[in-house]
């Protein structure tokens, strides 16, 4: 006998609770917690299957740079308890196995909906409710809509000259085929030196006969010193996980990471260097926590940017090479650090070499490979490692309408305006997990997922026991709220560099530091403070308001 749940009869009479676009850990935790409150909620997702960015991300050497104990779901103690991690930094694999595994354990899948993406979302102020339509046909009325769209979904592919032409395979590493890449005997191209090309180039290149790397700026990168998960380290975590994740929460990014709370610049610089030293040893973008003012002060900033600069030198045999490795261009940190294993060594391989691109960039792509400054580099493939149109790109590609019938493109014509990153004025019952305005990006995504789920969880009890089915921020509290997060971000290093963290990897992107970097600790507060002052800065209404306005 089939079973007809709550969700399944609304989705056929068209009406529903709640819709939840992306069925990632954003999305999959959403879901769990509606069922809680007894509400309907379905989720599309365009993937076959859950795990979102690690659903795509399947390019080789895919791996969270944050560890495994840490990147995981802290809302279920048996689920934290039962599974176990078996590398100190989960790779790809694992981490879609354990999106799996949340997915079959809390029975996800039933009230989800594959290959299938939602198109548009248009908010009715007569009804007050989102008629949503997928590209399968699906049109759904909802209360709510939830955007778990991820921050890295939407891949960017640079428009070069003769792209189209190319003979060979050509990948994107977002994309990547799910079957994997045999590149052996191949001569593959990489362009760029983000963190998809940082994991991926040392381990194309056990394969490959030759990688030729284009790059237009360097990154600098830290050992993950990664290797496998012992039983005594998992069990130091395991046994008083609780307290660890609570005192994650109140950090700067939702990483214990043991910071040093003392500045680099007033530190004698042998003290300073066998700091850094142990830092590099531990490995981890825990690096930057080596001392408390490497993000705001430029004099510490460089102390740190030179060790990592000296290390590549070190390891690079071919000088020229480590000079072009080695960034000058930003502050350490400025743009995301990367996390890799071996990388830097990699180009003491006879076979990858790497090409500037900066000052010559790519011209085109020609049938027979990539050619920069008039000479063809002759390739059988292209990996583009060019990265996303992070934070906004996957929600501006859904038609969202909203009350006025601005569209959220136009609202955020000037760079993306939000109340707590969680809601934006005009578009009524649309909350964003980790939506620009909130830390996301700059956190461990784990903790800052749960704390926006939870958060939008109460406010959709705290609505239903206060006969409420609308909520919305004010103007002036987005304002208010945007002032904040620009200025908080130009107390920073972060808004010098030209990072996706500020649009500028999006041509005609507004030039906008988009996540928030008063840190989750502090964010979490406010956010709490908000909901228990009755949402504060938002505005709730209800069917009999409505109903009062309209007479
Ligand atoms: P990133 O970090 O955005 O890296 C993209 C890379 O592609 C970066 O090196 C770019 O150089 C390069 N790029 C982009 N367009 C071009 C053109 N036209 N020519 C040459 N090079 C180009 O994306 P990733 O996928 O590596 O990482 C994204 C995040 O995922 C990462 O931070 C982690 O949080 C996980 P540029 O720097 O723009 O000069």
């Amino acid at each position: 006998m089939s079973r007809t749940t709550s969700t399944e009869r609304s989705a056929m009479a068209g009406e529903i609770d709640v819709v939840i676009v992306g069925a990632g850990f954003g999305g999959m935790y959403m879901l769990h917690r509606l069922r809680g409150l007894g509400l309907s909620a379905i989720v599309f997702d365009v993937a076959s299957g859950v795990g979102g960015t690690w659903y795509w991300n399947r390019y080789p050497g895919a791996r969270c740079d944050v560890e495994s104990m840490q990147y995981s779901y802290a809302f279920d103690e048996t689920l934290q308890q039962e599974w176990q991690w078996s590398e100190l930094f989960a790779g790809q694999p694992e981490i879609l196995r354990y999106a799996n595994y949340v997915a079959d354990r809390f029975d996800l899948r039933r009230d989800m909906r594959f290959e299938t993406r939602v198109t548009d979302a248009v908010f009715d102020p007569a009804t007050r409710r989102w008629a949503v339509r997928t590209d399968r046909g699906d049109a759904l009325s909802a209360r709510h809509c939830v955007m778990a769209t991820g921050c890295l979904s939407a891949a960017r592919m640079p428009d070069f000259p003769g792209r189209d032409s190319f003979k060979g395979q050509t990948y994107h590493t977002g994309y990547w085929p799910h079957e994997g890449v045999d590149f052996t005997g191949k001569r593959v191209a990489v362009i760029g030196t983000g963190s998809s090309a940082i994991q991926s180039i040392p381990v194309i290149a056990q394969q490959a006969e030759h990688v030729t790397v284009f790059q237009r700026t360097p990154n600098f990168s830290i050992p993950s010193r990664n290797g496998p998960m012992s039983e005594s380290y998992a069990r130091s975590w395991k046994d008083s996980y609780p307290a660890k994740r609570a005192e994650a929460r109140m950090t700067r990014n939702g990483i214990l990471a043991n910071p040093l709370d003392k500045s680099a610049i007033e530190t004698p610089e042998a003290e300073r260097l066998t700091i850094y030293e142990q830092r590099w040893a531990s490995g981890g973008t825990t690096f930057m926590a080596a001392f408390n003012d490497l993000i705001v002060n430029k004099a510490s900033n460089d102390t740190a940017a030179e060790f990592v600069r000296n290390k590549i030198r070190e390891m690079v045999k071919d000088p020229a090479t480590a000079e072009l490795l080695a960034p000058t261009n930003h502050p350490i940190g400025t743009k995301r650090i990367c996390v890799d294993t071996d990388y830097y060594l990699t180009y003491n391989q006879p076979n990858v070499s790497l090409v500037d691109v900066r000052h010559t960039p790519i011209e085109a792509i020609t049938p027979d490979g990539v050619m920069v400054g008039g000479k063809e580099y002759k390739v059988d493939a292209i990996v583009f490692a060019t990265g996303f149109d992070a934070m906004t790109g996957a929600l501006t590609r859904i038609n969202i309408v909203g009350r006025d019938g601005a569209t959220l493109v136009q609202e955020w014509e000037a760079g993306p305006r939000t109340y707590l990153g969680l809601m934006c004025a005009g578009f009524p019952n649309l909350f964003m997990i980790t939506g620009p305005g909130s830390p996301s990006v700059l956190s461990n995504m784990m903790v800052s997922i749960e704390q926006h789920v939870d958060w939008i969880t109460d406010c959709l009890a705290s609505l239903r026991d206060r006969q409420m089915d609308c909520i919305e921020p004010t103007r002036a509290a987005q304002d208010a709220w945007v002032e904040h997060v620009n200025e908080v971000a130009h107390t920073t290093l972060y808004p010098s560099a030209a990072s996706w963290y500020m649009g500028a990897n999006i041509e005609g992107k507004p030039r906008v530091f988009m996540p928030y970097i008063g840190g989750v600790g502090a964010y979490r507060q406010k956010c709490d403070a908000v909901a228990a002052a009755g949402y504060e800065g938002f505005v709730l209404s209800g069917p009999a308001r409505v109903a009062a306005a309209a007479e």
